[in-house]
């Protein structure tokens, strides 16, 4: 029979300003999204992973001028260094889009005059308030509750234009009545009553377009007003795809199939950019709907996740203690890349709550999961397997099973919960599912001692079937955890004569180890860390 066509998984991440370069908070949200496309390319899904940079708006114009270059060679400059940290952490996306490209600038034209014809973009007079480092209008309600002062800290600013105007309101119950009717599609549940929250006043429309700076895609036919950066940035989930108009844009169909029916739409995002993703995107696309361009389903899930701070204290300009790219270096070069992705994946601000980045946690967690646990798991087994069977990998006599432990049934079971639980987008329990597997064997190995059995020559082919269940069980862990540790993962694989690079969703049952395999050791996968050492030094230069 022929295998069914793998199911598609469109799965996005903010695209990131270029006006700063990136830090911590860039790099989690890429390693989540990493993570999940990760495990669903395991699991046999066809999955698009798309990440970029937003590189228009008064931000990026400014920051230019203030050091004297253009907008286009600032873009240019920090887009790489969003490039370089996507190759730091491993990131395993498809595409990086970046909004100054032809084949966006064309397809948000498109959508620019495809609303402008059917009524939806209107011309208006703004009058308002205005948060100029979030590129962000506030009502006068809002200003007043924010007393006047924009994210940043600074003042907001009162602005008075001509604008374009998204006609909102009319989709404002809509959308509404979709997050009502459709409790994952905005995620945490925390996150969806805010919305819900802000949706119960009144609804406005929203300017959409700017004409006291140039730094941005023209309107079609009234060139002095520039698209508003967010109408522009939200788009990219579309245009990567070609979803607007493929052939304008020199662009096939052969990434369409990417958000249809049959699969998930998932974005992840921070909390601060929720309004946007949960009530202006799905309207726009609404918008889209209504005026024939396009007949998209609504994104599946907007997970809006929290924030990371600093030894307790939020990170910011002001403070200087933003976790940048030369500290992340200084972590995967003391800990390994895969340490850090450990940590930010299961300790991190999924919730609704903020998480701590301190560095005595890290270490906490490094130790106990990576260097005691799986590392400490890994290299338990293979070195039994040299010193008793002279690295060759012994049967398990047809009998997976060993008292109450049942191999087969402990393994399907930690799958089928590990996969529900990435479904649900609940990364760090998925992970410590394939964790708590590795665990079980050190607590097999605990209980069954097989060091033991050893010591007489009859215990040998016990030993070998207990020593077998355990690479077996190993192998099943480290596949569960190589979304958040692939570098260790691989690596362990290799040494138990699997071929990394050949998994697929059947590597998710139980037997792939072959008896026979030849199975190394090799080095300690997570050395210890010492607990007193100081965190790791930045050099100077950083990247
Ligand atoms: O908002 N902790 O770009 P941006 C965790 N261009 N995540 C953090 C974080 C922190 N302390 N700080 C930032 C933009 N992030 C727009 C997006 S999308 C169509 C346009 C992450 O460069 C988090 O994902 O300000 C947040 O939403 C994103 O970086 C903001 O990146």
């Amino acid at each position: 029979m022929p295998t069914p066509p793998a199911t598609p998984y469109y799965i996005t991440t903010p695209i990131y300003y270029v006006n700063d370069q990136p830090h911590i908070g860039h790099c989690y949200t890429t390693i989540v999204a990493d993570a999940v496309a990760r495990f669903m390319r395991l699991a046999g899904h066809d999955v698009f992973f798309l990440t970029g940079t937003d590189e228009h708006g008064q931000k990026v114009e400014k920051s230019a001028a203030s050091r004297g270059i253009t907008p286009q060679e600032l873009a240019d400059e920090n887009a790489r260094h969003f490039v370089t940290a996507l190759g730091y952490v491993g990131a395993t996306n498809d595409d990086f889009i970046r909004t100054t490209e032809p084949r966006h600038e064309k397809q948000v034209q498109r959508v620019l005059s495809t609303l402008i014809e059917s009524g939806d973009f209107y011309l208006d007079t703004f009058e308002g308030w205005y948060d100029e480092g979030q590129e962000e209008y506030v009502t006068e309600n809002q200003a007043r509750e924010r007393d006047f002062t924009a994210f940043n800290g600074k003042p907001l600013v009162k602005a008075t234009e001509e604008n374009y105007f998204f006609r909102l309101t009319k989709y404002w119950d809509r959308v509404r009545e979709w997050i009502e009717a459709h409790p994952e599609f905005v995620q945490p549940d925390a996150r969806r009553n805010e919305v819900l929250g802000r949706l119960r006043d009144e609804s406005r429309d929203v300017p959409i377009s700017r004409t006291n700076f140039t730094w941005g895609i023209p309107v079609p036919g009234n060139e002095k007003h520039v698209t508003y950066v967010w109408i522009d940035a939200l788009l990219n989930y579309m245009t990567a795809l070609g979803l607007v108009d493929a052939e304008a844009a020199d662009m096939d169909a052969s990434r369409h199939h990417y958000w249809n029916a049959s699969g998930p739409v998932v974005h992840f995002i921070g909390k601060e950019i929720l309004w946007f993703h949960a009530v202006i995107w799905p309207a726009l696309i609404m918008a889209l709907r209504d005026a024939g361009r396009t007949d998209l389903h609504l994104p599946d899930a907007v997970y809006a996740h929290s924030f990371w701070i600093r030894e307790g204290q939020k990170m910011s300009k002001t403070l200087g203690n933003f976790i940048d790219l030369a500290t992340i270096e200084a972590y995967c070069e003391n800990f390994s890349r895969d340490a850090l992705r450990w940590f930010l994946l299961t300790q991190g601000p999924l919730g609704a709550t903020d998480a701590d980045f301190s560095h005595s946690r890290f270490v906490e967690v490094y130790n106990a999961d990576l260097a005691n646990g799986f590392g400490n798991a890994a290299s338990r087994v293979t070195n039994m397997i040299v010193k008793y069977f002279d690295g060759q990998c012994p049967d398990d006599r047809g009998d997976p099973t060993n008292g109450d432990y049942n191999w087969p049934e402990i393994t399907g079971k930690m799958i089928a919960t590990a996969t529900g639980q990435m479904e649900q987008l609940d990364v760090a329990g998925a992970l410590r599912s394939g964790l708590e597997l590795s665990n079980r064997v050190d607590q097999y190995i605990n209980d069954t001692k097989p060091f033991k059995l050893a010591k007489d020559p009859d215990g040998m082919p016990e030993v070998g079937r207990i020593l077998y269940h355990c690479v077996e069980t190993l192998r099943i862990a480290a596949i569960l955890m190589l979304p958040a540790i692939p570098d260790a993962s691989q690596e362990f694989l290799t040494r138990i004569g699997i071929d990394p690079t050949s998994l697929s969703s059947s590597s998710l049952t139980w037997g792939g180890v072959q008896p026979g395999a030849a199975i190394t050791k090799g080095e300690g996968l997570f050395p210890r860390a010492d607990v007193d050492a100081p965190p790791p030094e930045v050099s100077a230069s950083g990247s």
